[in-house]
């Protein structure tokens, strides 16, 4: 649970950084079953490359129908123009999701020791349901960069309510893509939606066009077992990973079952909790 201070520092500046919030046996319980998983994962003869680049994601019916599944995706990087592989398939997975946390055994007991639900509610979230996990990658040299944006693009709900929950998984530092957040940008509008069409695809639209603010971005280095809490509209960012080392992390983004949640989100799920 937060202290008064930890809860008064999430509202003042958009996010807040918690070590030592997730144990190392937990962690490690996580990352094991994601390499079981990985192991059995067999992938199509045209993978789906997980990409920044609203376009080319819109149009994959793997990803969009992922909210309610465990589905993986790869690296830009991890197959050429050709298709062929560069890399060994567990070292080419840019993330596992969207519904680990309710259909894994494993990952729904561990997520069921943290005191996330709870956490949300000290936020002020009515009724919290999670509805997206996501293990993520950032793989040695080829882990990719996540642009800036805000979760509340992905996760819309009338009025906002989504809260990210990131677990650093491994220590994260400026070489292999630590996130990097915008102090206080959670008091800007909302810029983006990311929607289903209607026609089985689904497009970024524009909400408001002015900049990010000119403020830099603070660089959230911190040690595996930390918990980054990120308000849904708080502009956020990783940059690829340069370095040998892996930056594996976890993510659950909560929203409030009070609030309606979009019937063209490109999320869509029964499940959750
Ligand atoms: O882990 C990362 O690199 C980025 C994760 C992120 O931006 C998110 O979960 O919203």
């Amino acid at each position: 649970m937060l202290d008064v201070d930890q809860i008064r520092r999430f509202h003042q500046q958009g996010f807040v950084v918690i070590e030592n919030f997730i144990s190392a046996q937990q962690r490690q319980r996580l990352m094991a079953r994601a390499k079981q998983q990985i192991e059995s994962f067999e992938p199509a003869a045209k993978p789906t490359i997980f990409t920044t680049n609203e376009q080319q994601r819109a149009s994959d019916a793997y990803f969009l129908g992922s909210g309610d599944k465990i589905r993986f995706f790869l690296e830009e990087e991890a197959i050429d123009s050709e298709g062929h592989w560069q890399v060994p398939k567990h070292r080419a997975i840019n993330k596992i999701g969207h519904a680990q946390h309710v259909l894994d055994e494993t990952c729904a007991q561990v997520l069921g020791e943290l005191p996330t639900s709870n956490i949300c509610q000290q936020l002020g979230m009515e009724s919290p349901r999670a509805m997206q996990a996501m293990h993520i990658f950032k793989q040695p040299g080829i882990g990719g960069e996540v642009g800036l944006h805000q979760d509340s693009t992905f996760l819309y709900t009338q009025p906002l309510s989504c809260i990210g929950f990131w677990l650093a998984l491994e220590d994260a530092d400026r070489e292999n893509g630590c996130l990097q957040a915008l102090p206080g940008g959670h008091q800007i509008p909302l810029k983006q939606r990311f929607h289903r069409d209607g026609k089985g695809s689904a497009s970024m639209t524009t909400l408001d066009d002015s900049p990010y603010p000119q403020t830099n971005l603070s660089m959230l280095e911190v040690p595996a077992g930390t918990l980054v809490i990120l308000h849904g509209q708080l502009p956020h960012y990783s940059a690829a990973n340069t370095s040998g080392r892996s930056r594996q992390a976890f993510t659950l983004h909560y929203i409030d079952a009070a609030c309606d949640y979009a019937a063209d989100n490109w999320l869509q799920s029964d499940l959750g909790q």
